[in-house]
């Protein structure tokens, strides 16, 4: 069958003005239907929640075609895949590693405490979950590097208890895959789970009574972690339970692109996320009318060339993906904003001015020279990002999201004394007189 001419279908935006709504309807997407699978998946959580171990077992069985021996990865086995593992990619997931804790450790939050009245402060404490759960993927691509941006910001925010789980793999006799348990025994991470999707989650959020020899699973507190619709699901099910990280669906990258940018650039790194997944969103945003034509053949020559080329080419002709044409930046940046993308790169003149007025990504990639896979691996930022549009409302992962805010309250008489007239005037307001009965009990 002769291919299609062009991988990216055209919305033309030019002189029309259109609200974020409007804007938001009108730009490409991709279907993530969680409400289906949720109904899929509500069984397996309800199974792991009343049965355990047992239903985490049969489960795997069912989807991941094996019953592993060890839900709890012994430790031989962590050393032996550190050991075993290739010495660059351990150099590697090193650097990654190295640059991710820079980054985090600059970033955690100092407790900060506010002199409201003289002898009257509020100070706020940022105390780390004690124990979480992170969910790193097996299926299509292996990422150790997703254990890294799980792992780290964990441990820079410090977390006492980290508790991985990845699918088994028939392959590997029911183990995760050796990278990712080398990856984990080179952060430290001991409590490593050989269970994947739905049950996986489940099982993080209830945890068990015996997950074999008589050694049970605590629960944890908060769940992260990318996976896929099956995950996304079931951690909607568990959320309340536990706390849960941005849901992050299939991959996303937006460019912002004017005259200037690399035709070759701007393709290479299009094709570099839907590489990913054929549900992969790739969108080039553009005031060039050149820029389309120039990107079409550079897709034309590196696309086949592309290992995973049937996927890419899938992603990019989806739905999805496409390039939406602009009067000028301005308006680009209202739908790059409107889009909200996962990943945004600015290949622009003035890029760093241009990244300045973004309000909504996950994260931003400025200028020619930092492309999205920099920061897939070793830029020092997290590539646990919100998709779908989430980024209106989430960051990604980072050390805050390990961290909870708590309020220190604390007063002394005089300074109750400015706070008495306000506190029981609304109190009165609001029908709840015991509540200022509660300070003026202080003072009569
Ligand atoms: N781009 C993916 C992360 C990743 N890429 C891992 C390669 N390995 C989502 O941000
Ligand atoms: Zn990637």
């Amino acid at each position: 069958m002769p291919e299609p001419a062009s991988y990216l279908a055209v919305t033309d935006l030019r002189s029309r003005t259109l609200t974020a709504a409007e804007l938001t309807a009108a730009l490409p997407r991709p279907e993530l239907d969680v409400e289906a699978a949720a109904v899929a998946v509500r069984p397996v959580v309800e199974d792991v929640a009343a049965r355990g171990a047992d239903a985490v077992l049969d489960a795997s069985e069912r989807f991941d075609g094996v019953r592993p021996e060890h839900l709890r990865v012994p430790q031989a086995e962590l050393q032996r895949a550190l050991e075993e593992l290739d010495p660059a990619i351990r150099a590697a997931l090193e650097e990654s590693a190295d640059r991710v804790r820079r980054v985090d450790a600059a970033q955690g939050r100092p407790t900060e405490s506010v002199e409201v009245v003289p002898g009257g402060t509020v100070s706020q404490r940022w105390v780390p979950v004690r124990r979480v759960g992170l969910y790193v993927p097996g299926g299509r691509a292996v990422l150790p590097s997703s254990v890294v941006m799980n792992v780290v910001p964990a441990q820079v925010a410090g977390v006492e208890q980290i508790v991985l789980a990845s699918p088994p793999q028939k392959e590997f006799g029911g183990l995760p895959h050796p990278t990712i348990l080398a990856a984990c025994a080179l952060l430290g991470v001991t409590e490593v789970i050989a269970a994947g999707g739905a049950q996986a989650i489940a099982l993080l959020a209830h945890g068990a009574d015996d997950l074999g020899a008589g050694v049970p699973l605590e629960p944890v507190d908060l769940i992260t972690g990318p996976g896929n619709v099956y995950v996304v699901a079931a951690k909607r099910l568990v959320r309340g339970r536990v706390g849960i990280d941005a849901e992050a669906g299939p991959t996303e990258i937006a460019i912002l692109a004017d005259a200037t940018a690399d035709p070759a650039y701007v393709a290479a790194d299009l094709i570099s996320q839907a590489e990913h997944d054929p549900l992969a969103a790739s969108v080039l945003v553009t005031d060039d009318d050149q820029l389309p034509a120039a990107v079409e053949a550079e897709l034309a020559t590196q696309v086949p060339r592309a290992l995973h080329h049937e996927r890419i080419a899938e992603a990019l002709r989806g739905e999805q993906s496409g390039v939406v044409l602009v009067d000028d930046l301005d308006q680009g940046l209202a739908v790059v904003d409107a889009y909200g993308a996962e990943h945004l790169e600015i290949q622009t003149a003035d890029a760093a001015a241009v990244a300045a007025r973004v309000t909504n990504a996950g994260a931003v990639f400025v200028g020619p020279h930092s492309p999205v896979s920099l920061g897939d691996y070793a830029a020092g930022s997290n590539h646990v990002l919100p998709t779908g549009g989430s980024s209106r409302f989430n960051g990604g992962l980072g050390v805050q999201t390990f961290l909870r805010g708590i309020h220190v309250v604390q007063y002394d008489r005089d300074a109750l004394a400015t706070a008495r007239d306000a506190a029981t005037a609304l109190a009165d307001a609001e029908g709840l007189p015991a509540h200022g009965t509660a300070i003026d009990i202080r003072f009569d």
